[in-house]
């Protein structure tokens, strides 16, 4: 699916700012009553984009389990209405979302972190158009992220209440969280571009397709590449088919360099010419035993698991959020980052890709595990079962769609923390796997793991072993000594089993910040330095370790619970992006290392 992209023919048009907004109280209300044939009544001002949860002071709304219902006006001018094609777009909206235009539905999306579009040519008229969109945060086994969702009737709650349950640590924030855009393309019109790289020499070679659709598919396609200052390079012609670029400029870690490929489809001056442009990079990835390399050069992965939260807007898309991420990460010396546990938005990929960012990409496949002790099995027929698995497919193929040509992808990583000792665990993942290598033959996969060593039954399906580690935290709680042996141990473990490169894609201690505590003590500043210092000297004596990603990069929201304080503690950087102590010592390692 591509970007939406302005130029002398496409036009975009942002539908983000204050929506009406309305709360169903009866889990299907909304439906029954048929709220998107009329205006909405007795709504409340919403802004979009943003979660709902932490806008106002109600906290049903916050607890809201259910639906709730989003509405504006699209306007689309006249000189829209002839000859073009016109498509609303959705960055995102989390986790379902049924859209309607003017009574109608023109879409339905399951699945919370990536984007979908309708084609709405012939349902607008020119003017206002009433656009409805009812939001659900309800989560079952059939989603990723899964969860489950009950009516709970108790006595201290006389009317009873749904609740919704997940195993995964972050707040399950709803709302329309990226960028909603209308945009136009010709009626014939450039459908998808994909765009693979390799390097002979010193020549980069890209191999492309590009998909048309529409009204006449007789239309010749011209494929122009330029380079960071517009200069063409190379050019092609056709819809498939390779192209050189001579003395290739490579995109590497920290030294990003985007070429643009640019394509006209259809006679430049007839009517019915479409013009898309794709930023992209030439770039190689290869895993080895023991190392992971970009452009033939061993690479080490520097940096953190993330989440998009913050303060008040939740998980919506934030612009100055992002680039302020993306600055700290610079000063710390970072060179990559996790999308933990969902892909993140387009923007920050976008981000990525200009600044040399190296992404290891995450579907949402998080909480395929009970974490309670003598748990039942999870991939069972009543949980992660066959419509789980062909939802997993989908969400797989949605991301490829989305990601596939951004060059700070440099791998897959297909779930976090599953129960992955189960036996049909693996028959489950052997599927996952299949799926999203039949759609990318050029970037490694993954998947994160959390199980013993001794237990893991999936992570031969792999090409690099990425586990998160939480020795002397959860296990022998404040006990810095152990950590190094047992990490050690643990990491030589993993490797001998699978002889591939191990990441640790998570290791970490909440940590309040400006508790001191001398000597240390959990949660003081101090623990968490001297708790990432000892796991980095086992990182450090371990030659086939590809990477270290620290959880996490800031303070999270989380569900509420007796563990966690206002969220999760374990960022380096407070929610609100300002460093503890752990980050100055962090930064001293990795800018030297
Ligand atoms: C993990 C999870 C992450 C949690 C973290 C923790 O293993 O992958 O989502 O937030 O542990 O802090 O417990």
């Amino acid at each position: 699916m591509l970007y939406p992209i302005e130029n002398e023919i496409r036009q975009v048009k942002s539908l983000d700012g204050i929506w009406r907004f309305k709360k169903d109280n009866q889990m299907e209300q909304g439906f029954e009553e048929k709220w998107y044939e009329k205006p909405l009544k007795g709504f409340s001002d919403m802004p979009v984009p943003a979660s709902y949860n932490d806008i106002t002071t109600d906290k049903e709304l916050r607890d809201h389990v259910g639906w709730v219902w989003y509405e504006t006006d699209a306007v689309i001018p006249r000189s829209w209405m002839k000859d073009q094609r016109i498509v609303i777009r959705f960055g995102s909206v989390t986790q379902h979302a049924v859209v309607y235009l003017n009574g109608e539905e023109i879409a339905r999306h399951k699945g919370g972190f990536l984007p979908f579009e309708a084609d709405i040519t012939d349902k607008v008229h020119e003017g206002k158009n009433r656009l409805t969109v009812a939001v659900s945060n309800l989560l079952d086994w059939s989603c990723i992220p899964s969860g489950e969702y009950k009516f709970v009737k108790n006595w201290l709650y006389p009317e009873g209440h749904w609740e919704q349950e997940y195993f995964f640590d972050f707040f399950n924030y709803s709302g329309i969280h990226r960028p909603v855009r209308l945009y136009t393309t010709p009626l014939s019109y450039v459908s998808d571009v994909t765009v693979k790289t390799t390097i002979e020499g010193t020549d980069g070679i890209v191999s492309y397709e590009i998909e048309t659709a529409g009204a006449s598919s007789e239309q010749p396609v011209h494929v122009v590449i330029r380079d960071e200052q517009g200069e063409v390079v190379a050019h092609g012609e056709g819809q498939k088919g390779k192209i050189i670029i001579n003395n290739a400029h490579l995109w590497g870690p920290g030294a990003a360099y985007l070429y643009q490929f640019d394509i006209t489809y259809g006679e430049n001056s007839a009517e019915n010419t479409d013009h898309y442009t794709l930023p992209f990079g030439v770039r190689t990835i290869e895993v080895t035993e023991k190392e992971f390399k970009i452009n033939g050069k061993r690479f080490y992965f520097k940096g953190f698991g993330k989440h998009e939260d913050s303060d008040i807007r939740g998980k919506g898309l934030d612009q100055a959020l992002n680039v302020r991420d993306a600055e700290l990460l610079k000063w710390m010396g970072a060179n990559s980052f996790r999308t933990s546990h969902y892909p993140y938005s387009e923007e920050m990929m976008q981000l990525a890709d200009r600044q040399g960012f190296v992404i290891i990409d995450e579907v949402p496949a998080v909480g395929m595990n009970l974490f309670i002790p003598n748990a039942p099995d999870v991939f069972t027929p009543e949980r992660v079962n066959e419509k789980t698995l062909e939802h997993h497919k989908t969400v797989l193929r949605e991301l490829y769609q989305r990601d596939k040509n951004h060059p700070c992808v440099v791998m897959w990583s297909v779930t976090n923390e599953p129960h992955s000792s189960e036996e049909s665990a693996r028959t489950y993942f052997t599927e996952v796997v299949k799926q999203i290598r039949s759609l990318d033959d050029t970037r490694p996969v993954t998947g994160v793991m959390c199980v013993d060593v001794q237990e893991d039954n999936i992570s031969q399906l792999f090409d690099v072993v990425c586990i998160n580690r939480y020795f002397a935290w959860y296990l022998h709680t404040g006990r810095i000594e152990t950590i190094y042996p047992m990490m050690k141990k643990d990491l030589e473990d993993w490797h001998a089993k699978y002889h591939k490169p191990v990441i640790v894609t998570e290791y970490g201690a909440d940590t309040i910040a400006g508790m001191h505590k001398l000597p240390e003590v959990i949660f003081s500043e101090e623990y968490q330095v001297s708790y990432l210092e000892e796991n980095n000297r086992a990182i450090d004596s371990c030659d086939f370790v590809a990477g270290e990603h620290i959880w996490a990069f800031a303070d999270f929201m989380t569900s509420f619970g007796l563990r966690r304080i206002d969220g999760n503690k374990k960022g380096i950087f407070t929610r609100q992006r300002q460093p503890k102590a752990a980050a100055f010592a962090i930064r001293k390692r990795w800018l030297e290392k």
